[in-house]
């Protein structure tokens, strides 16, 4: 991973734009290690057919930039273009506040008005240059809730003024559809193309400068660093009104992924023992589920220690900083248990720990999950001894959970006080422009959620 904590500074406000940056060479360097985007890179090529889809400018830091063909706005909506604010991703650490115009709903899409978002660690990830498929310029954020403003022609799953999460991993529920039928998993392939190349389904965006029409790329189906924002109908959970958006806009992403691979991904029996590597709030979910879950003992491991008392509240019975033994966390906890680790979970998206996490796991039948979000070129490793020997390696995306039959049920059982969420977020921001300041409060290790409200 790139370190970021030191790098990122916030520049002077100039003419009502905000910046995060970060020195140019250092962030050059960093990319050096990424594949760059271009001619020829596979999530560059343009759903139009059209010719040049990136090209790096000294804007973006040498970063690929999106230029024409891509265009705004569905040829065939009703209703008119929101203009509002955004915080869009120029370019590597680049973020500028933009009036930016949201085009109106085509059909099977939804508008909402973003009302909270939460920074989750893969927004910096793409933001710091680390995302294979990371796009400039582009409207990030993906964990959010918002309330809908207008549909399009076609949707008859949400109504105006429903209260939504939008949800990176669709679910269109169509009986013919492998993936939505399978109990095997909850990835539906459907849009993924489009939405790794930051264009809506058509292959257009819905996101253009309000100033001089420049179109900016979505995020991962999202964007919700914009006041408004359009995503697919298959990509909308319908929750409860009774719940505070400012809360269970946290079940869009991180949370929910974390008690899922809990729950649906390693299906932990009561008694169990679980190990998670990283308490940022992943790992705090997946400590929170596992407790609920009944594992008699949790371990937590993380190199930032004042996230150790949280843990410990949540059911950690053990807490470990890998920086303060000599030995490999795999041997610490391989000597603490005999065996090793019922469960694990890497919630660092390192390499290295992923591999320590799988090789903690318990002869014979420990599994290891990996949920951290690794780097470009980044590549896991093991001796074939470690799965021989009967240790199971598996991954989870939003923690298999299928989204819009997951996500109310979730908001469900914050309602019914069965599943807290407040002690998540650790600070509260008011207006988008905020938002640069919440994403220093991630990197500096302060905070494990910081939800902004628009
Ligand atoms: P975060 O930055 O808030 O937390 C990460 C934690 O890991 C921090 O507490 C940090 O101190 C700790 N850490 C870093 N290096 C470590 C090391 N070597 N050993 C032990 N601890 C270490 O991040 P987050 O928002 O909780 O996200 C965690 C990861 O999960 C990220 O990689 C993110 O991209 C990924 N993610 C994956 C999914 C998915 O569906 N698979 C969903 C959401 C997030
Ligand atoms: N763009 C990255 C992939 C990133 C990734 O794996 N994302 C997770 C969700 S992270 C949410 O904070 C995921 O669900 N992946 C499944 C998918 O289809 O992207 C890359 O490596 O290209
Ligand atoms: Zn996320």
């Amino acid at each position: 991973m790139i370190p970021t904590k030191a790098l990122l500074r916030r520049a002077p406000r100039v003419g009502g734009v905000l910046h995060a940056v970060r020195p140019t060479s250092t962030l050059v360097a960093a990319k050096s290690k990424s594949r760059l985007h271009g001619s020829g890179c596979p999530c560059c090529s343009p759903p139009s057919g059209a010719a040049a889809w990136c090209r790096p400018t000294a804007a973006s830091g040498g970063r690929a930039a999106v230029t024409r063909p891509i265009s705004f706005g569905p040829t065939v909506a009703k209703g008119e273009a929101i203009e509002c604010d955004a915080i869009v991703a120029m370019g590597v650490n680049d973020l500028q506040l933009k009036r930016v115009k949201v085009a109106p709903p085509a059909p099977g899409e939804v508008r909402m008005k973003v009302v909270a978002n939460a920074i989750c660690h893969t927004d910096l990830y793409t933001l710091e240059g680390s995302d294979p498929e990371g796009l400039f310029p582009s409207i990030l954020g993906h964990e959010a809730g918002g309330i809908v403003e207008s549909v399009g022609e076609g949707v008859t799953s949400v109504k105006v003024g429903d209260h939504v999460i939008p949800c990176y991993t669709p679910q269109c529920k169509e009986p013919d559809c492998i993936f939505c039928m399978s109990s095997k998993t909850n990835l539906r392939p459907k849009i993924r193309a489009t939405q790794g190349q930051g264009v809506m389904p058509d292959g257009t965006v819905r996101f253009a400068d309000a100033v001089d029409g420049t179109p900016y790329h979505h995020f991962m189906g999202c964007s919700t660093f914009c006041e408004y924002t359009v995503v697919p109908e298959i990509a909308v959970a319908k929750v409860d009104p009774a719940a505070s958006l400012e809360t269970v806009c946290m079940l869009g992403c991180g949370v929910a992924t974390g008690l899922g691979a809990v729950r649906n991904t390693t299906a932990v029996e009561p008694g169990s023992s679980v190990a998670v590597f990283g308490l940022g709030a992943i790992g705090i979910a997946v400590i929170q589920a596992a407790k609920i879950a009944g594992a008699a003992r949790i371990f937590a491991i993380d190199v930032n220690e004042t996230k150790f008392g949280l843990a410990r509240e949540l059911g950690a019975t053990d807490t470990l900083n890998p920086n303060e033994h000599d030995k490999p966390m795999a041997q610490v906890l391989v000597g603490m248990t005999q065996w090793g680790v019922d469960y694990t979970y890497d919630c660092t998206g390192n390499v290295n720990v992923m591999r320590s996490a799988l090789e903690s796991a318990h002869r014979g039948w420990g599994v290891s999950c990996v949920i951290g979000v690794a780097a470009a070129g980044q590549e896991i490793s093991t001796r074939p001894f470690q799965l021989i020997t009967g240790r199971k390696w598996v991954g989870t995306a939003f923690g298999g959970y299928k989204s819009r039959d997951a996500v109310p049920k979730l908001v469900q059982e914050n309602l019914d006080g069965s599943l807290p969420l407040d002690h998540y977020v650790t600070a509260r921001y008011n207006g988008l422009k905020s938002i640069p300041e919440a994403i220093e409060g991630m990197h500096a290790g302060t905070v494990l959620r910081a939800v902004v409200s628009y």
